[in-house]
């Protein structure tokens, strides 16, 4: 089953949005299978943003997701990657539709709320990178069999 990696960035838990963000994943059908609430170090932040080193904004992405914490989720479900990103909505929150997280509660593009992994081999990476085997949870909600 696939699953992806989410983080509620500190924007979205100093905004008191924590709930709200889970429950759009909670409500879809989507499966928790690893949550943590936690300070980033800088070294963990560099390593997750590590494609964007050269960009210009690198040195403050680095200070603001390490600023306060935040919330690490990993989701599982059939094509959970994808349709995770399209409930997050697009990168810069005054361009992202109504209706996506981001379109909903966001302003600006350095403040937009939560991450989501952008593809398969990202997720397995980012997974790993934030969560041991142990912290995550293999589990099946006892809901009807076509819910995932
Ligand atoms: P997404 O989070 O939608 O996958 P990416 O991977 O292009 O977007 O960018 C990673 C993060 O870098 C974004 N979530 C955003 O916080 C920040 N970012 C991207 N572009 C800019 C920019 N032009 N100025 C400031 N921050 C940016």
């Amino acid at each position: 089953m696939e699953r992806t990696f989410l983080a509620i960035k500190p924007d979205g838990v100093q905004r008191g949005l924590v709930g709200e963000i889970i429950r759009r994943f909670e409500t879809k059908g989507f499966t928790l299978v690893g949550l943590k609430f936690l300070k980033v170090s800088r070294e963990l932040a560099e390593q997750h943003y590590g494609v964007h080193r050269e960009r210009p904004f690198f040195g403050s992405l680095v200070e603001f997701i390490t600023s306060s914490p935040v919330v690490a989720m990993v989701w599982e479900g059939d094509g959970v990657i994808a349709s995770a990103r399209k409930i997050i909505g697009a990168t810069n929150p005054l361009t992202a539709e109504p209706g996506t997280i981001r379109g909903d509660f966001g302003l600006n593009i350095g403040r937009n709320l939560i991450h989501g992994s952008d593809a398969p081999e990202t997720a397995q990476q980012e997974i790993a990178l934030w969560f041991k085997d142990e912290e995550l949870v293999s589990w099946q909600p006892h809901l009807t069999p076509w819910l995932h």
